[in-house]
């Protein structure tokens, strides 16, 4: 089985290739031209790469015209919701051109792959702002411009699914952290706070955020396997959330990564950091996930934290 995985020089792609190959599929990566595509897993991985802007139609027309991929991976995307607020006619071209040249392209070869569009949690908004986790079928509510652009894939995901049978799964990925993530997100920012205080190259406080927001973590090794189960087991159509099931407020992880660090350190809430909206609290109901793929989540959100200093203490 032959995959292409759009927008592997991100957080995701190197481990998403990494379990692929695992899995025995041939696969090109695509990339930005500036970028590099890192593999994490510590096994040799073999695969091809390509450079590919998601806003060059011909060039994505050309790639799969010639790769002709049994499965398509689309990660590409303008990934940050705080960088969203400040540019979000660019977040709007990648996110949403992006997937109609794909998917054009995917018409115009004349091929007939399954296609996994990631989309996000975010998409859920203020209606995943109640008691019990957030499924499938509610009717998403967004509240920032990512969280628009990725409920706009979705639904354009659905128009070509019933306009040319086209065979597409929509995820909404919660939040996923690992090594190897910027530290313009939470988990990875905090740790790499932590690490440099450790090395005591930074003075002992942590600079953070609105630290009463709940969210949904799973470690990024764990979506992935979540990824590959649904192209291999997935039902064409529909749209599937991948989650721990577990929300927890930014504070607890806080918490647990000064914990972890081993050394004291103070906190400075700082106001720059909030954004214009925050859902208060985001939980998954993956119940669809497990009875369609038999997924379970293997890693606990402590090993990650751990695994997560350690990468930027290598680092320091
Ligand atoms: O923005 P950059 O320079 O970090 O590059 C990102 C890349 N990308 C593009 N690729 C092709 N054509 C474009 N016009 C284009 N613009 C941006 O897509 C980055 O290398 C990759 C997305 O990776 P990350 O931002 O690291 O996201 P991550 O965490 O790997 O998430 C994968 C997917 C995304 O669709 C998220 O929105 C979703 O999962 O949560
Ligand atoms: N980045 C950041 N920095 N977030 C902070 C901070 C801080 O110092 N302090 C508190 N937070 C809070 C944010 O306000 C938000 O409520 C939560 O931590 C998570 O923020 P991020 O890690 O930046 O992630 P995100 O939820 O906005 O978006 C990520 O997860 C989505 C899935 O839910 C991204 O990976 C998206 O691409 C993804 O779709």
């Amino acid at each position: 089985m032959k995959a292409l995985v759009i927008g592997a020089g991100g957080f995701v792609g190197g481990y998403l290739i990494s379990e692929l190959s695992g899995r025995g599929w041939e696969v090109c990566a695509t990339k930005l031209p500036h970028e590099k595509i890192n593999i994490f897993s510590g096994n040799a991985v073999s695969y091809g790469t390509s450079d590919l802007d998601i806003l060059d139609e011909n060039a994505v027309a050309e790639l799969l015209g010639s790769f002709k991929p049994d499965c398509i991976f689309h990660l590409a995307a303008q990934s940050s919701v705080a960088l969203s607020w400040k540019k979000p006619a660019l977040t709007a071209d990648i996110n949403i051109k992006g997937c109609i040249n794909l998917l054009e392209a995917v018409r115009s070869a004349g091929i007939s792959p399954r296609i996994l569009f990631i989309g996000s949690s975010e998409e859920y908004g203020y209606a995943a702002n109640r008691p019990e986790p957030v499924d499938e079928n509610v009717r998403p509510e967004p509240a920032n411009i990512y969280a628009i652009t990725k409920l706009t894939q979705n639904m354009i995901g659905e128009l070509y699914c019933k306009a040319y049978g086209m065979d597409i799964i929509s995820v909404r990925a919660f939040n996923h952290i690992g090594p190897g993530q910027l530290p313009q997100f939470v988990v990875a920012d905090f740790c790499r706070q932590a690490a440099e205080i450790k090395a005591g190259t930074r003075e002992p406080v942590i600079h953070v955020g609105n630290l009463s927001a709940k969210r949904d973590f799973t470690d990024v090794r764990d979506i992935v396997r979540a990824y590959a189960e649904l192209s291999e087991k997935g039902r064409g159509g529909e749209t599937y959330n991948v989650g721990s099931g577990h929300a927890v407020s930014i504070q607890s992880v806080l918490d647990k990564i000064i914990e972890l660090s081993g050394v004291e350190i103070k906190v400075d809430v700082d106001k720059t950091r909030f954004r214009p909206v925050d859902v208060p609290f985001i939980e998954a109901d993956v119940t669809k996930l497990k009875i369609d793929t038999g997924w379970e989540r293997n890693i606990s959100l402590e090993k990650s934290v751990r695994d997560i200093l350690a990468y930027f203490q290598g680092k320091v």
